[in-house]
């Protein structure tokens, strides 16, 4: 297979593109890409400040890198969940984002370490409010919403960027689907508007491309990421319908991202606009953050719990 620019050996064959590509020109053509999608999307512009949540893995340290070679002002930031899971994988995760900003001088990176912020690891913070039956996602997530938001209305920024690419788009989108779930439908997209003064706007750049062609841009650039997924995604429906995904891909060239390119259509011509919830937001009074209840946030009533049940249990 030759690359259709200049007939060296390709090292990728795109084809729901019906596009082969050496290393060189591959690496060009997904820095266009990007930059394509941010400014169809107006994700952000490049007098704005971006924050990258990186987690270790190759997607969100891949964004990180293409930011700041497309002359983005691109921070990042780092929280460390505490996830051992018999495999170190929080320490091996920080290992890998620490690499990655050492050996690129200039960049900046926030760390926020949960446990000695807020007093205990997310697997002990889920095992003591037993929120989420145990399990540490629902904890997890909550979590990581509440010190993104944070740490981007204190740090000033304007938008706040993940690494979340095409596969991870179809596979939130087919649940949505399946269940008709129209509010977090008319939610879904490339931007989430900030929904409150103060917090920044939510942005997916590389939402358009396939979790195969982040994964070449990461290798052929020499990225060292973590690969093991975090111990606790076993079993998470979001990866059986990846799956399901895949096989349909399998047989249809093209299928997942003309899913989610369909589903960008018909939301543009507002096909969801009526579920568009106008929902009252109201300010938490501990950490004024938006919140659809009254009095404190979800984040805020659950890391009190935490914190007294950790306390009680180690006198
Ligand atoms: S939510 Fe669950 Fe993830 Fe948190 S505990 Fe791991 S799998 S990291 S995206
Ligand atoms: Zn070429
Ligand atoms: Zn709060």
């Amino acid at each position: 297979m030759k690359c259709r620019k200049c007939s060296a050996k390709a090292v990728i064959n795109m084809r729901q593109h019906k596009l082969a590509l050496c290393k060189e020109h591959y690496l060009e053509w997904f820095l266009a890409q990007t930059e394509r999608f941010i400014r169809k999307y107006r994700m952000f512009t490049p007098e704005e400040r971006v924050l990258v949540a990186v987690s270790g893995g190759k997607d969100s340290l891949a964004l990180w890198d293409v930011l700041v070679k497309l002359g983005y002002q691109a921070d990042g930031l780092y929280i460390g969940l505490g996830i051992d899971g018999g495999v170190g994988y929080s320490a091996q995760s920080y290992e890998k984002v620490r690499k990655f900003v050492e050996a690129r001088p200039g960049l900046h990176l926030e760390v926020v370490d949960v446990a000695s912020t807020y007093g205990a690891t997310i697997p002990t913070a889920a095992r003591v409010t037993r929120r989420g039956k145990g399990k540490p996602c629902s904890v997890c997530g909550l979590t990581k919403r509440h010190i993104m938001n944070r740490v981007a209305r204190d740090g000033g920024y304007d938008a706040l960027a993940t690494g979340h690419n095409l596969d991870d788009e179809a596979a939130v989108l087919f649940g949505n689907t399946l269940h008709w779930q129209v509010g977090y439908l008319a939610r879904q997209g490339p931007v989430l508007p900030a929904s409150h003064e103060g917090l920044a706007r939510k942005v997916k750049p590389f939402c358009r491309f396939y979790e195969r062609e982040t994964a070449a841009y990461a290798l052929l650039t020499g990225i060292d990421y973590i690969y093991e997924e975090c111990p606790y995604a076993a079993g998470a429906r979001s990866i059986y319908y990846k799956e399901v995904l895949n096989r349909l891909e399998a047989e249809r060239r093209g299928a997942k991202l003309q899913f989610y390119l369909g589903f960008l259509r018909a939301r543009e011509q507002g096909v969801f606009q009526s579920a568009q919830e106008q929902v009252q937001l109201n300010t938490c009074p501990t950490c004024g953050q938006p919140t659809a209840v009254e009095g404190q946030c979800a984040f805020c009533r659950t890391w009190d719990q935490v914190r007294e049940r950790v306390a009680a249990s180690s006198v």
